[in-house]
């Protein structure tokens, strides 16, 4: 071998005994880093996994941190493992994202007495105690619903409406803000009935079957009130199998706002769609660093949100969409 193919091996045996130094990598130790663990809900929707993204770009290595990801499927109990979890393993900070309101009170007490601060994001928790998590960031659920009832209310004036309701799964702060909006909505007009209500599960599959079924069944509507996108797409889809045309036999009236949605909203297909801001990402990050910089942050932090019909939409806004 040539002198200077034997200096070029000796220096990559050299970088790669040095990647090998500490698991951290780059020479780091984890002692470097502020130790995360994120249990997230699962990975049900696009507006789940825009969610996860946004929260592992924001809490990367580069940015100092070590994530430690869980993805409960859905489960509030893998979600508890995944908490005890961490704490066994003295994690600085735990992110929850939980897939239900109620059952936190006893594994948050765990996360507390082991000193170490929970910060809830988008759904809330319904514990007596609110000492038991530092803050929470997320979404007005319950005004999203609202906006959604009041264009109704504008747009269909009083026409007959045939409502079919496909919920999400019964429990997260989600569901019961964009349902109760709708429940006051059906109280209030004599002319919106409901001819069908279950929960989809957030996903695009459930959403399809649902609407399938009906078809079959032989039910008559004209407003599809999907809970998220990815029902919306489902009840889109069997709505075309069977000849009948969204947003012209039957409006769609969806949350979330995903790109691939406010193209269906150009389309014709979507009525209006309520955004649901997935990007929480950097607030996690911000709240983090005025912890450890000994700051109290404030204990709820609403995220900012619109929505989009065909009067306020533009091709612009749909390309310049981050998710
Ligand atoms: O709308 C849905 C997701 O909690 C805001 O959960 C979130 C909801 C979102 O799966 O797509």
């Amino acid at each position: 071998m040539k002198k200077w193919m034997l200096l070029c091996l000796a220096c990559a045996l050299l970088l790669a005994g040095c990647g090998a130094r500490d698991d951290a990598g780059e020479g780091k130790n984890y002692a470097d880093y502020v130790v995360v663990g994120f249990s997230q809900v699962g990975a049900e929707s696009d507006w789940r996994k825009t969610n996860t993204r946004s929260m592992q770009e924001a809490l990367s290595e580069e940015n100092g941190y070590r994530l430690i990801f869980d993805d409960s499927q859905q489960k509030q109990e893998r979600q508890i493992t995944a908490i005890r979890n961490f704490i066994q393993q003295e994690v600085d900070y735990i992110v929850l994202a939980p897939n239900t309101e109620m059952g936190w009170t006893t594994v948050l007490a765990e996360a507390k007495a082991a000193g170490i601060p929970v910060i809830i994001v988008d759904r809330r928790i319904d514990v007596a105690d609110n000492e038991l998590f530092t803050c929470w960031v997320g979404s007005d659920f319950r005004k999203e619903g609202n906006t959604a009832v009041t264009w109704m209310e504008q747009h269909f004036g009083d026409r007959p409406l045939k409502i079919v309701h496909l919920q999400g799964n019964i429990g997260p702060t989600a569901q019961i803000g964009r349902t109760g909006a709708l429940n006051a909505g059906l109280a209030a007009h004599d002319n919106w009935e409901l001819v069908f209500r279950a929960p989809g599960d957030y996903t695009q599959a459930k959403g399809q079957e649902l609407v399938e079924q009906l078809i079959r069944d032989g039910v008559e509507f004209n407003v599809i009130y999907a809970e998220n996108d990815n029902m919306a797409y489902g009840a889109i889809n069997a709505l075309k199998a069977a000849g009948i045309r969204p947003g012209e036999d039957v409006a769609i009236i969806s949350f979330d706002a995903n790109r691939a949605a406010l193209q269906m909203i150009l389309d014709g297909e979507i009525s209006l769609d309520v955004e649901c801001n997935p990007l929480q990402g950097p607030r996690v990050q911000a709240v983090i660093e005025q912890l450890e910089a000994g700051k109290t942050p404030q204990k709820f932090t609403f995220v900012e949100e619109t929505f989009f019909d065909a009067d306020t939409l533009t091709p612009e806004i749909v390309e310049s969409r981050e998710y």
